[in-house]
């Protein structure tokens, strides 16, 4: 088989860039080494910045979230009781949108069907060759040895994905800070706790209270990365989160049974560069941050905003694109990067924090309430800085 763009991985990265191409006319083929209802099965990302609602709309992939996301225009910080909102739109003019991973990727496989995308499923020992030369995937399904020639391949695979360690070790510089605890996240078929988010610093740790819908809660809990799931029963979940969060919300949360329920370990981590050759690395390919800031799933779509425009302007005989991709969304990268790691450090309590370190969390967190420069910076962070 040939194609212009060899896709590796099928979430949102691949789903995205492969829509954004093939409605610009440029031909790719998607790997994906999962089935389709793993991957629909994966419950992950719940908030898109401002840029990513604005990709979906344009790229023509917006309508159901419009119609069933919930738009916010701020946010609620808690700590020592007592929570403050940080409004984005009046800071920023901007709101972000509450809209599951999980409903962007059913979309975006609509879109696939719809245009009758070459999607393989279940595409085993993806290899990439010679993407220095001529380069071409090899993998195999159903037992049979397939081969795709193509002019660039897009790594859109992940954080364990076979992208990124295709790049010579002395080619690729990687920088990585694994944080010392995990998030215990549960769904769960109740009425959300509040009309928006919920950030919680709290002396026994992080708390987050956000939603899916009307009915449908998801609620995370800092927790050791190594517990056994076995050990958070409902009722522990729910007695440590209403400990975490400020009283007069704790008081009138639903609880229920957990219909999901995982504990995700935290890492902040970039690779560069993002291009090798004929090879490029997007989203969690190349770079992973702590889920604090709702960053994850956001910048995989910046990365595939500049990829696609890159690889649908080189179609068009102009290659300025391709040569700044790996800088373009490095830069962008590194800033969200930032971001997350700011607001996971000021969140949760960390092993080595002393007395010290509390009170200069507890003091950012006041002066971040009273400090509208200082709400203003969150803000623009959160809703998503500008592509
Ligand atoms: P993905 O990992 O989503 O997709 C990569 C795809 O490549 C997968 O489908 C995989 O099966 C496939 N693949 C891997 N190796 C392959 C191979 N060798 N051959 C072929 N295919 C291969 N982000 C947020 O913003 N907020 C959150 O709350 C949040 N929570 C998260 C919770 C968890 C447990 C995890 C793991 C991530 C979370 N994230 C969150 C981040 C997440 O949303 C990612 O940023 C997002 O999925 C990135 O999308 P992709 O780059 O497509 O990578
Ligand atoms: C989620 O709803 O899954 C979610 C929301 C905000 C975050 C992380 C996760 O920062």
């Amino acid at each position: 088989m040939r194609t212009q763009v060899c896709i590796i991985g099928g979430g949102p990265s691949g789903l995205m860039l492969g829509h954004l191409l093939r409605r610009a006319g440029v031909d790719c083929v998607i790997l994906e080494r999962r089935s389709r209802d793993y991957v629909l099965g994966r419950i992950r990302a719940g908030v898109l910045e401002a840029g990513t609602v604005d990709m979906l709309r344009s790229a023509g992939i917006g309508a159901r979230m419009d119609a069933e996301g919930f738009p916010h225009g701020g946010t609620w910080v808690a700590a020592r009781n007592h929570g403050f909102r940080v409004d984005f739109e009046a800071l920023t003019g901007r709101q972000v949108m509450v809209y599951g991973q999980t409903e962007v990727t059913a979309d975006l496989y609509a879109a696939h069907d719809a245009a009758g995308t070459v999607i393989v499923h279940q595409a085993e020992g993806v290899t990439i060759h010679d993407a220095g030369g001529t380069p071409h995937v090899t993998y195999a399904t159903k037992g049979e040895t397939h081969r795709i020639d193509c002019d660039w391949i897009a790594g859109c695979d992940g954080f364990h994905g076979v992208s990124r360690a295709t790049i010579p070790a002395d080619v690729l510089r990687t920088v990585e800070r694994v944080y010392p605890f995990g998030w215990l996240g549960i769904l769960s078929r109740t009425r959300p706790a509040a009309a928006e988010l919920i950030y919680a610093n709290h002396e026994t740790g992080f708390a987050l209270a956000s939603m899916r819908n009307e009915g449908l809660s998801r609620y995370y809990i800092q927790a050791p990365v190594d517990d056994p799931l076995d050990k958070w029963t409902d009722d522990a979940f729910w007695d440590e989160l209403r400990r975490r969060l400020p009283a007069d919300v704790a008081e009138t949360i639903e609880t229920g049974p957990s219909i999901e329920k995982s504990i995700a370990p935290l890492r902040s981590f970039v690779a560069e560069p993002m291009r090798w050759n004929r090879l490029f690395l997007v989203g969690d390919a190349a770079h992973i941050v702590p889920p604090t800031g709702a960053k994850g799933l956001n910048l995989a779509m910046s990365d595939v905003a500049y990829l696609s425009d890159a690889l649908i302007r080189h179609y068009g005989g102009e290659d300025d694109g391709l040569e700044t991709y790996s800088d373009r969304a490095l830069a962008r990268v590194w800033k969200a990067t930032r971001f997350s790691w700011w607001f996971t450090t000021l969140m949760h309590r960390f092993p080595e924090d002393g007395a010290f370190e509390r009170r200069m969390k507890e003091a950012e967190i006041d002066y971040l309430e009273h400090s509208e420069a200082a709400r203003t910076v969150m803000a623009e962070n959160y809703v998503g800085l500008p592509l």
